[in-house]
């Protein structure tokens, strides 16, 4: 059996004429847990790391050029020279999201060399796993370590978030900051302005499965103009509450929860705000309230609370801020008809995937409710990348490919 390391070494020496890689980097994918739609708002998440990574195998090189190919299907080998404004590629080129990191790199450090790599990932693609942050975050730290550059992991989960914004979403942080600062075994806040990484250790005995709606949430199209609306009127929606608010406004959503009087504010949003603005406000400034009280469900071990919380995220996201499915409200109902103590969609939403928690006896039963109710009667039988549980995994690394 030929290891995934053992595979890429000679996928890269076919592509690029006989040369070995000599580095390898390594970001995971993640689930959100909750606090969905909330990070470009500056406000915490609950996200964890998980078993599945994007791998860049590389080689330096002494000149500007980056040439990466792609093991999975239908990805063309991509090319370019690190640049400060590279031209981007049409929409949804995959090749974007490498433009992405080193175009953020060279604008903030002197990188002028280039690598030759092989990118190779287990992690659905538009799942709302996290599969671009992840591609960014490996090229990155593969762009660094051939340039020698070292910069501690805050800096980069600042920069990244710009970096990526290069493709078109106005993203927030929080996928960056999973990705480079998670903790094997916990789930993370994650806090913003400046950028935290909290871990808090997963009870034992808590299980996330994690399902495909099958509908891909590719932000390249209609689901990223839908996603760059939620962000405006996010924006927006602060920005009017604040004008009517006595002293001095607040300028983020941070500002506005700590305010002495949430009374006040409250009362304010209700009288200015309406239709879609008023139910934007009501999902982001109740899941930032769901997320503090998660994490404490999570420290004291209570399963059910932390379901509870989930299943009112889900509700929000899909009666306030529009962005679930037909599909992933069945899945919800689904695992949650199994014994799931709470489920939701997890990712930005139009498609994508759902995270269900449930206690390791009702694992099997959760996971074959699933199979038998969605996937069989669509006749999907290849589950592996649809339907599986997370694991808490550790941060992503970059090293000799030589100890991989
Ligand atoms: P997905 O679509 O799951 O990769 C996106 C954003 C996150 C966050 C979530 C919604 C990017 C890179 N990621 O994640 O920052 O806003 O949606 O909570 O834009």
């Amino acid at each position: 059996m030929v290891s995934p390391v053992d595979a890429m070494r000679r996928t890269f020496a076919a592509a690029f004429s006989g040369a070995v890689p000599t580095r390898l980097s390594r970001a995971p994918g993640r689930v959100n847990l909750i606090g969905e739609h909330v990070d470009y708002c500056g406000l915490s998440v609950f996200p964890m790391a998980i078993q599945r990574e994007v791998r860049v195998a590389f080689r330096p090189r002494l000149d500007g050029l980056v040439r990466i190919h792609n093991t999975g299907p239908g990805f063309s080998t991509c090319e370019f020279i690190v640049e400060p404004d590279p031209a981007p590629g049409p929409t949804g080129d995959w090749g974007n999201y490498l433009k992405a990191a080193g175009q953020g790199l060279v604008r903030a450090f002197q990188v002028s060399r280039g690598i030759d790599a092989l990118v190779s990932s287990d992690l659905p693609i538009a799942a709302g796993l996290s599969s671009s942050s992840a591609l960014v975050v490996a090229t990155a730290l593969a762009l660094l370590d051939a340039n020698g550059v070292e910069i501690d992991r805050p800096a980069l989960m600042m920069l990244l978030p710009e970096a990526e914004r290069y493709v078109g979403t106005q993203g927030g942080g929080m996928d960056q900051a999973i990705s480079l600062g998670a903790v094997a075994g916990t789930a993370s806040r994650v806090d913003f302005n400046p950028v935290r990484v909290t871990a808090v250790p997963v009870p034992a005995g808590w299980r996330f499965v994690i399902a495909s709606s099958l509908a891909s949430a590719e932000k390249s199209g209609p689901a990223q103009v839908a996603y760059n609306e939620r962000t405006r009127e996010c924006a927006a929606a602060l920005e009017r509450v604040a004008a009517t608010l006595s002293g001095t406004p607040p300028r983020s959503y941070s500002e506005l929860l700590s305010r002495p009087n949430p009374d006040e504010w409250l009362r304010s949003a209700r009288a200015v705000l309406a239709g879609p603005l008023l139910q934007r406000f009501r999902h982001v400034v109740s899941e930032a309230a769901r997320v503090h009280m998660a994490q404490q469900a999570m420290e004291r071990a209570d399963l059910e609370a932390f379901g509870t919380l989930m299943n009112a995220s889900h509700q929000s996201l899909r009666d306030d801020y529009g962005v679930s499915t037909g599909a992933l409200d069945e899945l919800v109902r689904i695992a949650r008809g199994a014994g799931a103590v709470g489920a939701r969609l997890t990712g930005a939403g139009f498609g994508g995937c759902i995270v269900a928690l449930c206690d390791a006896a009702r694992e099997e039963a959760v996971l074959g409710a699933l199979g038998a109710e969605f996937y069989t009667p669509r006749n999907v039988c290849d589950l592996g990348d649809r339907l599986f549980t997370a694991e808490a995994a550790g941060a992503a690394s970059v090293g000799s490919l030589a100890g991989a």
